[in-house]
């Protein structure tokens, strides 16, 4: 998880070095960790956490109600009101450039040094979306096109994988949230969007079960009658042809009456068309997505209730 000086969390949060410092006094809202040379030290949930009581406080609660309420609360609220706004979601092309101008001739050292530190200055979910999947296409779009070697876009998809995963992993295992199944299916090797939405689901408060790309078929029901998901996510980036699209479905469509499966991806998303008259749902965006799991995580709270 990254660590951002305060000076960073007043620009991150556009509020200034005192506020967060009596917010924190004052409120216990954030409670930094400290470095070696005593600097404070907050996470990307601080960060978060700031910007959405400042943006609560914009829509009229008041820093005692919202400290009153507690930081548990709050980060769930939170969760649930907060998908990521246009502006966070642009790619960082300039960053872009430079790191593929380190891959040839090439600098590992330097690209790395690039890549982390630019990551590490900006909320993680901004840098999957600002980032790390802009990378994943650029690198992508470069092999495609011969000027780019399968060792160095090998290299570069291992680097982004690890991120994703490093930070899923730091993530505390939430044993009553719903159980989300993530794959690819069968023939689908594009791997890293179903890794954003593994990480999407994990940060809302899913136990997400990731199986990988190109899962069998077989292998996916067989999955389905072990752990009995609340929802199924595969994902799909090739578009294949529509004879290849309406057998997936026609497979998919029993799994479909025994737990709620989704599509999303390029690649599903070109068949829209097709899925409109079967129980599958389509899933147009990591937006789209974070809403259907707000659904979700709100059917199991009343279960629990
Ligand atoms: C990166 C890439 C690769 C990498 C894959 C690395 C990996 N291990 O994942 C490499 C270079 C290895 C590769 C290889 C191939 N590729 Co390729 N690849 C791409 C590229 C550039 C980007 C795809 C991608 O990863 N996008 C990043 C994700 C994050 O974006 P996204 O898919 O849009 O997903 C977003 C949303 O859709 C959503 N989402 C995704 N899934 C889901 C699921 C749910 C439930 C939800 C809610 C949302 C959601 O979340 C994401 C974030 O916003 C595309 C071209 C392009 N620019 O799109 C071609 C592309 C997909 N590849 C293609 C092909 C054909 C192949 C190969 C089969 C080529 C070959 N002959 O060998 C191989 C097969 C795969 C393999 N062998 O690994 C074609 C597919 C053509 C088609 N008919 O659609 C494309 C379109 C290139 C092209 N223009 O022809 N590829």
């Amino acid at each position: 998880m990254n660590k951002h000086r305060i000076h960073r969390v007043a620009k991150l949060t556009g509020l200034s070095k005192d506020v967060i410092r009596v917010w924190e006094r004052r409120y216990g809202l954030v409670t930094p960790s400290r470095s070696s040379n005593r600097y404070r030290e907050y996470s990307d949930e601080d960060v978060a956490l700031l910007r959405f009581v400042k943006a609560q406080m914009e829509l009229g609660e008041t820093i005692g109600g919202l400290a009153t309420e507690g930081r548990n609360s709050l980060v769930a609220r939170m969760r649930l009101a907060t998908p990521l706004t246009t502006e966070d979601q642009k790619p960082h092309d300039n960053l872009l450039d430079d790191l593929v101008g380190l891959l040839d001739p090439m600098d590992k050292a330097g690209f790395e040094r690039k890549l982390n530190g630019a990551v590490a200055v900006i909320p993680f979910e901004e840098a999957i979306q600002r980032i790390l999947l802009p990378l994943q296409r650029r690198i992508g779009d470069l092999w495609h096109e011969g000027r780019l070697s399968t060792g160095v876009e090998h290299y570069v998809t291992k680097l982004i994988q690890q991120k994703l995963f490093s930070v899923m992993n730091q993530l505390p295992v939430n044993e009553f949230g719903p159980r989300v199944l993530i794959a690819c299916p069968e023939g689908e090797t594009h791997e890293i969007g179903a890794q954003a939405v593994a990480y999407t689901a994990a940060t809302r408060g899913c136990q997400v079960y990731y199986l990988g790309p190109n899962l069998p078929h077989a292998d996916l029901v067989a999955f389905c009658e072990k752990i009995s998901p609340d929802l199924v996510l595969l994902s799909l980036t090739e578009a294949k042809s529509e004879a290849a699209m309406f057998q997936q479905l026609k497979d998919l469509e029993p799994l479909a009456t025994r737990w709620p499966v989704a599509v999303g991806g390029q690649g599903a998303r070109a068949f829209g068309d097709l899925l409109r008259d079967t129980k599958i749902e389509l899933l147009e965006d990591l937006t789209a997505l974070h809403s259907r799991l707000m659904i979700l995580l709100s059917m199991r709270h009343r279960v629990y209730q």
